[in-house]
């Protein structure tokens, strides 16, 4: 089975939108989870992630089964390490961090990680994860100990994310960080978009319709948002069902 994977391989030839909503366990407030997953059901989201750069053992796991119980949306795993797995989500980004060079998040997470792969249901998703010097020192870059790739350095962030692709990735991941100054170009995605043939997400300091949409018409399949929501429930309501992005502008 590989539903989730087919859907947003199908949405890059179709030119699908598809949004995920990223929740990270360790920001979020269980209480609150109810009332936010529903504004979550209410918008145009598709996927709901679940991960972050540092979170506390356990967590995650009740987290995912707290949002579980109120929305049938694909709840994907976005781990920021190996104890972030939970068997009751639906799958995992299975993320490599090419953009570094540390082996801890290249593969030595990934090693540790596969009794609790084979244990579990999920399904595993291949992702090149490349992360994009987005003006901030964000915590992906302190936890991992790993410099992002120049954002003007187009050529390496298209042969990395070319290589992800040649290593049999299923994905292209392209990450400014969490609460980015700067979202990834818009030149950048566009030029990516056109030399690999794998989808394509995008994520990190998206905070308004016009970002999101920017991202889209330049080849993201799938757009990631944390931080926004984090910041202000009240940007779901500008994210309704019934108010459809343009996908002309
Ligand atoms: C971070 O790409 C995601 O890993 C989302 O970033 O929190 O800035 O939306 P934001």
């Amino acid at each position: 089975m590989n539903t989730i994977y087919q859907h947003i391989k199908n949405a890059r030839v179709n030119k699908e939108k598809l949004l995920a909503v990223l929740i990270d366990p360790d920001k979020v407030d269980i209480n609150e989870l109810q009332g936010f997953v529903q504004k979550v059901n209410q918008s145009i989201a598709t996927h709901i992630f679940v991960g972050g750069s540092k979170v506390e053992e356990g967590v995650t796991q009740l987290v995912v089964q707290q949002i579980k119980k109120y929305t049938t949306l694909p709840l994907v795993l976005f781990p920021g390490d190996e104890s972030q797995i939970s068997n009751d989500a639906d799958g995992i980004l299975f993320l490599s961090l090419l953009s570094g060079r540390n082996t801890e998040y290249l593969i030595d997470q990934h090693v540790r990680a596969v009794p609790k792969l084979l244990d579990s249901n999920l399904e595993i998703i291949s992702t090149s994860y490349l992360l994009i010097d987005g003006g901030t020192e964000t915590s992906t870059q302190k936890v991992s100990n790993t410099k992002p790739l120049d954002k003007n350095n187009q050529d390496l962030i298209i042969n990395t994310a070319l290589a992800g692709q040649f290593l049999g990735h299923q994905l292209i991941y392209l990450e400014a960080g969490s609460g980015a100054n700067t979202p990834i170009f818009s030149d950048t995605i566009k030029q990516v978009y056109n030399k690999v043939s794998i989808p394509l997400i995008v994520g990190g300091g998206i905070s308004n319709i016009e970002q999101i949409e920017k991202a889209y018409n330049s080849g993201a399949t799938m757009v990631v948002i944390g931080t926004a929501f984090e910041r202000d429930i009240s940007f779901f309501n500008e994210l309704k069902k019934e108010r459809n992005l343009n996908p002309s502008t």
